[in-house]
């Protein structure tokens, strides 16, 4: 398999220079077999694994919930703050702290009304006692009131140092707002885990900048992984244009000056695809795709999947497998036997798959390699 790409590489080197990203046909996909572990899930948006054999979810109208997969029981949490659930929001991303095992703490991000009645993103912290949270607290409450329940962004990584990186979305109608530094809509925003801003921040000292911005010029951020190489994050186009991209602080990736989509209605959003000072994506996807999350995989269950992002998609109803080689993207796309929209991925502490189906009757997913 392995010899196969690489020789295909050799082979299409050349040509790939004018076609950037390569598609190799998917042996793989035959590969795996898929158990449903849980269904029924309203709306499931984001897990995260506790242990191997249990996990943390949650549920957009605002459930949180902990399930036994061997015993495919499931636990609600009590005390979770209101959230708006409307168009894309609710309760989003959660994820465990770096000492989750000795202060049962977790962060979640949310949509949700703010003391003035506009509708916002939110980050919270709290612990999980006795199936209920207590000690809740906002951390960061985004700077981007909107009318339109769209364009959240919402997703969560930790950085090396323990600070929080949170994706921020342009709102859809706010897209202008995303060059400008005075809000947070299409930016990605690094906070210290009590709310706090830490000092080494791009924009500490700049005026008129908000300083939770680490990055801008985004749309609707999905993905957000951070790996011995970098930040890498992905972010919907409009029709077409859906990107990922190395993240660095203080850089603009262009949004919505320089686009390779276009407005859904066919209207030119630009005429730019690259400008100075604005950053190009690692790789873009027209058509569409419309990628709900990523994990760069790193088990040793399914070793040609090592090592590389895998991209949950909506629209293509599939994985992409993605390596960074030689300045070329090498894509594969793997489950699309599945024939289904894909919301989230995950690999257990024993580096087995599971994927997080979209919308109402929801599915968890096991993926096992066929022996
Ligand atoms: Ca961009």
């Amino acid at each position: 398999m392995k010899t196969k790409v690489l020789s295909s590489i050799l082979i299409f080197a050349s040509v790939a220079l004018a076609v950037k990203i390569l598609f190799l046909s998917s042996p793989t996909s035959k590969d795996f077999i898929f158990e449903t572990i849980l269904d029924d899930l309203d709306d499931a948006w984001s897990f995260e694994f506790i242990n191997e054999d249990t996990i943390l979810f949650t549920e957009m109208p605002g459930k949180l919930k902990i399930a036994s997969l061997s015993g495919k029981s499931v636990i609600n949490i009590d005390n979770v703050p209101s959230v708006q659930y409307l168009g894309q929001g609710g309760l989003s991303e959660v994820v465990l702290d770096h000492d989750f095992h000795s202060n049962q703490k977790i962060f979640f991000s949310y949509s949700s009304i703010n003391k003035n009645g506009q509708l916002t993103l939110f980050l919270s912290s709290a612990e999980i006692r006795n199936n209920a949270l207590i000690n809740s607290k906002v951390i960061f409450e985004a700077n981007a009131p909107r009318n339109r329940p769209a364009h959240f962004g919402g997703k969560i990584a930790f950085l090396s140092d323990k600070t929080i990186l949170l994706t921020s979305g342009d709102g859809y109608d706010a897209r202008e707002q995303a060059q400008k530094l005075d809000n947070h809509f299409g930016k990605i925003i690094r906070i210290n885990k009590d709310g706090s801003v830490p000092s080494d921040n791009p924009f500490v000292n700049k005026e008129n900048a908000l300083p939770e911005i680490y990055s801008f010029g985004h749309r609707n951020m999905q993905g957000l992984v951070v790996t011995a190489t970098g930040i890498y994050s992905h972010e919907h186009g409009p029709k077409g244009g859906d990107e990922i991209n190395l993240i660095k602080p203080s850089l603009n990736y262009g949004w919505p000056s320089i686009t390779y989509g276009i407005d859904y209605s066919g209207e030119i959003i630009s005429p730019f695809t690259k400008k100075e000072g604005m950053e190009q994506p690692l790789l873009y996807w027209t058509p569409s795709i419309a990628p709900s999350d990523m994990i760069f995989y790193e088990g040793d269950v399914y070793p040609q999947l090592k090592n590389s992002f895998l991209v949950t998609a909506l629209a293509s109803k599939d994985v992409k497998k993605i390596n960074f080689e030689d300045g070329l993207d090498i894509q594969e796309s793997l489950f699309s036997e599945l024939g289904i929209r894909l919301r989230n991925i995950q690999a257990s502490p024993n580096g087995i798959i599971y994927l997080l189906t979209d919308g109402p009757k929801g599915k968890l997913i096991k993926v096992l390699p066929k022996k």
